[in-house]
C-alpha cells in the first residue's frame, strides 16, 4: 500500500516537475522571441542606403556602384548583428536573357560559395553582349538618393525585380530585401508539400527531416533547399526565373499581387535572373543550364519498384517477389529499407535475418565458397538478369555513422567527420543505430571513405543497383549534439537554447533552428582541398554556412562512389537536395500520410521538382504513415503510374500496402496490373523524352505548360502533362463505396483538343465529368497533333522485355499533321549503348512528322518522314509494325483507324526515312 503522504509527496514533485517545464518552455519563447524583437526594434527606427557612386558601366548594361548607410534617427546598434555600412552593387549581363544582380560588402570578404562547379554558374552562351538586344532594362536611383534597383522587360515593361519603395538591410547576420510582385502569380520557392501557384505566406527555407504540409506558416519546409521561383505576368503572359543564390537559411514572405521580402540569416544578396518568354519552358531551360543540368537515369529504374520499411528478412522479401510474380505485376526493383543492416548500421548485411539457405533452394545457385559471404547468391538471384524474373536490388544508405561500428573506425582514422565546437571531438548526434557521427563532406578525404563504405557493401556480393539516400538534412533525433556526460544544468542551458548560435532572425519561426540537425556550430574542413568550399582565407565553415548543402555534397559523395564502383548511369535516390542536385542524383518526396490530401499533393511537389531540375522524382504510392485503404491505394497506383519515378513504399508500423495485399478489394490488384501495364507500354516513350531533353527541361509539368495564355488551366492543378503529349487526369478524391466508381472531370483548356488514350473518343475545350470506376487505369489523354509511340503487343514484367518494335498513336491535327520524336537505338538496357549514343554530345533522337490525306474512294494517305536531329546521330534500327491514326476528319465524321503492319514493318534506319501508308475508312 501506498501511504498518503507518499502521494501527496508524489504529487507535489509531480506538480514542481511540471511548472518548471512550464518556465522554461516560456522561457525558451522569451529567448526566441527576444532575438526577433531586437531586429523588430532595429528595423523599426532604422536608416537606409543611399547610393554614394556609380563606379563603372559597360556597353552591355552591366555596371557596379557602392552604397553608404545613412544611420536612422532613433536606430541602435544591432548587437548581435552590425549593420554592414558600406556595400557594393553589381550588376552583369550574362547574356539578352540572363543578367545577376548583387550586394556585398565592399571588399567582398564575406563567406559565400564560388561560382563553378558543382554550384550553379554562367555558362558563355553569347560571345557578344550588346545593350540594345538585351530582353530587360534596368534602372537605379539618383547618387545621393535611397538606393533602389529595378528590372524591367523591354518588350511589355512589366517589372520582373523592383526594391523601390522598400527597405533593404544588410546586417552581418540579417539581411533583408523586398521586391514587388504586382498582377503575378508565383510557383517554386523550395521544397514543400503545397499547392502549385503560392499562396500569400512565410516560408521557410531550410532543410529540415519533417512531413508537413506547408500553409505558409514558417518551419514547415522539408528537405530541399532551392530557393527559385517561376514568374508569371499575367498580364503579359510572360514568365521569368529568379534564383536568390545564397545558400543560408532564409524566410520568404510572400503578399500575393503585392512584394516578395527574403530574411536571410547570412551570405549576400545575389540574384540570378532568366528572362523566359510566353512559354514557361524556356527560362525554366535556361535556369537549368545555369545549375549544371539533370542526370539521366538508367533505363531499368524507370519500371515500378517496390519497397517498404519492415522487410525484416528474406523471407519477406522472397515473399514479396513470389507474388509480384504470381499475380503478373510488372515491376523492376525490390527495395530494402534499414531493416537489411546489421543493427542499422551502414555498409553491413543482417546475415542472421537475411538468410540464405533458403534462397538457395529456390534458386539451385552455385556457390562460389567465400568465408561466409554465401548471401551473396540470394541478392545475385534476385539482380542475375538472365533469370527471366530477377530484378533490380535497390536500398538505403543512412548518412549517420554508428559510433561502435567498422565505418565509425575508419572514419576518425580517416578524420572525416563533422567537429563538435562544444568538445572539439566528431560530432555526436542520434539516428537509428543509435548514437552516430557525421561525414563532413567537405573533407578531402570523405570521397574516399563514402567510396569505402559502398565498396565493402558491394563485396559481400551485392551490388546495389540503385542507392537510396535518406536522413541527408542531415537528421539527428536530438536537437544539436549529445554532449557527452550532460549535466542536469548543461541539459536545462541547452534546453533553454542559449547556446544555439545567436540568430538575430529565425527563419523557422518558432521552431528551434537546430531542431532535428546538427548543431549550428559545428565544425567542417577548413583548408585548400574543401570539397563544397576550398577555404584558403582560414575561414572555418560551420553547420551555419553549410546545412543547406549536406544533403548536396552527400549526393556528389555518393555519385563519386558509383562511378568509381563502375556503374554507368547511376540511381541515387536522395532525400534532400540543394540548387545544382539533379546533376548528381535523383530524389523521392519523402515521408507523407496514406491519405487523399498527401497524394494530391504530390503531384506539385512532381512538378516543382521538375523546376528545380531533378525531374526523375516520384512520392511514396499508397502512403507511407498510417495505413492505406483499398481505395487510396487504388487511385494512388493510378496515379503513380505516371510518376517519372513509381514506387510504393510503406511505414515500419503500418500496414501492408503492395497492391496484393487488398483480398477484400481486388480491384486494388486488377487496376494496378492494368495502369502498370499503361506504364510498360510508355515505357520507352517516357523515357525518351529524358533523353531528348539531354540535362535540360521539365517533363512532368502542369496542365498550363501547354496552354499558358488560358487563364482556368492554372486552377486544374492535379492534371499533369508528360511533356507536350499526354495529359492524365487522375482521381484524387474520393468516391461512391456503393457504385465502386468515382465522378471525376478532365479540363480541356482554350483551344485543346484531346482524345481518350484508350478509346480514342474526342475531348473538346471545356469541363468534362465522367465516371471512373475504382477498378481502372489511370485518366489519359493524348495532345492533338502529336505522335506517340507506345508498346502494346506485348505485356512484359520487366522492363527489359521491351522489344524493339513500336505502335505509333498519331493523333492528327485540323490539318490531319502530327509530330513527335523517338530514339533510333536499340538497346536500353545497356548503359554504354546510351552513354555512347545518346548523352551530352551524342545524339539518338529522330523527330517524326505525319501528314494525312484524304483521297478519293474514302482511302486515307499517311506520309510519315524521319529527321535526323543533328548530323551524326546514331541509327540502330528499330520497327513499326502497328499505326493508330487518330483524328482522322472526313466531312461528316472523325475516324480512328488501327492498321497492322506486323506483316511488313516499317524498318527506320538510316536509309529508310520515308514511308507511306494507304488505308481504307
Ligand atoms: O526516420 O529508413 O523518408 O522513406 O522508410 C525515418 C526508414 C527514416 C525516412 C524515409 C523513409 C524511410 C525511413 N526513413
Amino acid at each position: 500500500m501506498i501511504s498518503k503522504s507518499k502521494i501527496c509527496l508524489i504529487l507535489t514533485s509531480l506538480l514542481a516537475v511540471l511548472a518548471a517545464v512550464g518556465i522554461i518552455y516560456s522561457f525558451k519563447f522569451i529567448s526566441i522571441g527576444t532575438q526577433g524583437h531586437q531586429i523588430d526594434k532595429f528595423i523599426k527606427h532604422a536608416g537606409y542606403y543611399q547610393l554614394k557612386q556609380i563606379e563603372s558601366q559597360s556597353e552591355d548594361g552591366s555596371f557596379t556602384a557602392t552604397l553608404n548607410w545613412v544611420k536612422g534617427k532613433r536606430e541602435k546598434e544591432l548587437r548581435s548583428s552590425p549593420v554592414v555600412k558600406d556595400l557594393r552593387v553589381t550588376f552583369k549581363v550574362d547574356a539578352n536573357d540572363e543578367c545577376q544582380f548583387k550586394i556585398t560588402d565592399l571588399n567582398d570578404s564575406r563567406f559565400h560559395l564560388p561560382e563553378n562547379e558543382p554550384y550553379p554558374f554562367t555558362k558563355q552562351r553569347y560571345a557578344n553582349k550588346q545593350k540594345e538586344f538585351n530582353l530587360f532594362e534596368t534602372e537605379i536611383s539618383q547618387v545621393g538618393q535611397k538606393f533602389f534597383f529595378e528590372l524591367r522587360r523591354k518588350s511589355t515593361q512589366e517589372i520582373i525585380f523592383s526594391t523601390k519603395d522598400f527597405p533593404l538591410y544588410f546586417t552581418d547576420k540579417y539581411i533583408e530585401v523586398t521586391t514587388q510582385m504586382k498582377d503575378s502569380m508565383i510557383f517554386g520557392l523550395g521544397d514543400r508539400r503545397t499547392d502549385f501557384i503560392l499562396k500569400s505566406g512565410k516560408y521557410s527555407l531550410w532543410t529540415r527531416d519533417a512531413a508537413d504540409v506547408d500553409n505558409g506558416t514558417p518551419g514547415k519546409e522539408i528537405y530541399g533547399f532551392h530557393p527559385m521561383y517561376l514568374k508569371r505576368d499575367i498580364a503579359n503572359n510572360q514568365f521569368q526565373v529568379t534564383l536568390f543564390r545564397n545558400y543560408y537559411g532564409m524566410q520568404v514572405d510572400y503578399e500575393q499581387n503585392s512584394h516578395l521580402t527574403y530574411k536571410v540569416i547570412g551570405g549576400n544578396i545575389d540574384f540570378k535572373f532568366f528572362i523566359g518568354d510566353s512559354n514557361p519552358e524556356t527560362s525554366i531551360k535556361l535556369y537549368h543550364n545555369y545549375i549544371n543540368g539533370w542526370i539521366l537515369h538508367p533505363f531499368w529504374s524507370s519500371g515500378f519498384h517496390q519497397c517498404r520499411w519492415g522487410y525484416k528478412n528474406s523471407d519477406m522479401l522472397m515473399d514479396v517477389w513470389n507474388n509480384y510474380n504470381k499475380y503478373g505485376i510488372p515491376f523492376d526493383s525490390l527495395w530494402t529499407d534499414i531493416d537489411y543492416m546489421y543493427k542499422y548500421q551502414d555498409f553491413t548485411i543482417d546475415f542472421e535475418r537475411f538468410n540464405i539457405t533458403q534462397m538457395q533452394q529456390i534458386y539451385n545457385l552455385q556457390f562460389c565458397k567465400q568465408t561466409n559471404k554465401i548471401i551473396i547468391f540470394f541478392f545475385n538471384a534476385f539482380i542475375v538478369r538472365s533469370d527471366p524474373k530477377g530484378v533490380h536490388w535497390s536500398s538505403i544508405v543512412d548518412v549517420g555513422i554508428a559510433l561502435d561500428s567498422d565505418a565509425a573506425e575508419k572514419g576518425l582514422d580517416m578524420n572525416v567527420f563533422i567537429q563538435s565546437a562544444k568538445t572539439n571531438q566528431s560530432l555526436v548526434g542520434k539516428v537509428w543505430p543509435g548514437q552516430t557521427y557525421y561525414p563532413d563532406f567537405n573533407h578531402p578525404n570523405s570521397t574516399e571513405f563514402w567510396y569505402d563504405g559502398l565498396k565493402n557493401l558491394s563485396s559481400y556480393g551485392i551490388s546495389q543497383d540503385g542507392i537510396w539516400i535518406d536522413m541527408n538534412e542531415f537528421s539527428n533525433f536530438v536537437a544539436g549534439e549529445i554532449v557527452p556526460s550532460q549535466s542536469l544544468i548543461e541539459k536545462i542551458k541547452y534546453f533553454l537554447a542559449i547556446d544555439q548560435p545567436t540568430l538575430p532572425f529565425n527563419p523557422l519561426g518558432l521552431e528551434r533552428i537546430d531542431h532535428k540537425t546538427l548543431s549550428l556550430d559545428s565544425k567542417h574542413y577548413s583548408g585548400p582541398q574543401g570539397i563544397l568550399f576550398n577555404s584558403s582565407n582560414g575561414h572555418v565553415p560551420t553547420q551555419y554556412d553549410f546545412h543547406n548543402l549536406n544533403g548536396f555534397g552527400e549526393g556528389i559523395a555518393t555519385y563519386k562512389a558509383a562511378q568509381k564502383l563502375g556503374k554507368k548511369l547511376t540511381f541515387i535516390l536522395s532525400r534532400s537536395t540543394a540548387v545544382g542536385s539533379g546533376k548528381y542524383v535523383q530524389h523521392w518526396n519523402g515521408d507523407g500520410y496514406s491519405n487523399w490530401e498527401y497524394m494530391k499533393l504530390s503531384i506539385p511537389s512532381i512538378m516543382n521538382f521538375n523546376m528545380y531540375g531533378i525531374p526523375f522524382n516520384g512520392d511514396d504510392i499508397c502512403g507511407l504513415m498510417h495505413d492505406a485503404t483499398a481505395e487510396v491505394c487504388a487511385r494512388w497506383q493510378q496515379l503513380g503510374s505516371l510518376y517519372p519515378f513509381s514506387r510504393n513504399h510503406n511505414n515500419n508500423d503500418a500496414s501492408s500496402q503492395e497492391p496484393y495485399v487488398f483480398k477484400d478489394h481486388p480491384y486494388v490488384l486488377s487496376s494496378t496490373i492494368k495502369t502498370l501495364n499503361v506504364r510498360y507500354q510508355l515505357l520507352k516513350f517516357y523515357y525518351h523524352l529524358f533523353v531528348k531533353g539531354n540535362g535540360l527541361g521539365t517533363i512532368f509539368r502542369p496542365l498550363f505548360w501547354s496552354y499558358p495564355s488560358d487563364d482556368k488551366a492554372y486552377v486544374y492543378e492535379t492534371q499533369f502533362m508528360i511533356g507536350d503529349y499526354l495529359m492524365a487526369a487522375p482521381v484524387v478524391k474520393p468516391g461512391n463505396v456503393i457504385k465502386q466508381s468515382t465522378n471525376s472531370c478532365v479540363y480541356i483548356p482554350k483551344g485543346g483538343l484531346f482524345y481518350n488514350f484508350y478509346d480514342f473518343t474526342e475531348f473538346k475545350e471545356g469541363e468534362h465529368c465522367y465516371e471512373v470506376p475504382f477498378d481502372s487505369t489511370l485518366p489519359l489523354y493524348i495532345k492533338s497533333g502529336k505522335i506517340v509511340h507506345i508498346q502494346d503487343k506485348q505485356k512484359v514484367l520487366r522492363s527489359r522485355f521491351l522489344d524493339n518494335t513500336f505502335t505509333l498513336m498519331i493523333a492528327l491535327d485540323e490539318n490531319n499533321f502530327a509530330s513527335g520524336s523517338m530514339l533510333t537505338i536499340d538497346d536500353y538496357n545497356s548503359d554504354e549503348n546510351i552513354i555512347s549514343n545518346c548523352v551530352d554530345n551524342q545524339n539518338c533522337v529522330v523527330d517524326l512528322f505525319a501528314q494525312g490525306k484524304l483521297s478519293e474512294n474514302n482511302m486515307f494517305q499517311i506520309n510519315l518522314k524521319i529527321e535526323q536531329e543533328t548530323e551524326k546521330t546514331t541509327f540502330q534500327t528499330i520497327l513499326i509494325d502497328k499505326l493508330v491514326v487518330i483524328g482522322i476528319k472526313t466531312n461528316d465524321k472523325t475516324y480512328y483507324k488501327t492498321i497492322d503492319l506486323s506483316e511488313n514493318p516499317l524498318i527506320i534506319n538510316r536509309n529508310n526515312l520515308q514511308f507511306d501508308v494507304q488505308f481504307q475508312l
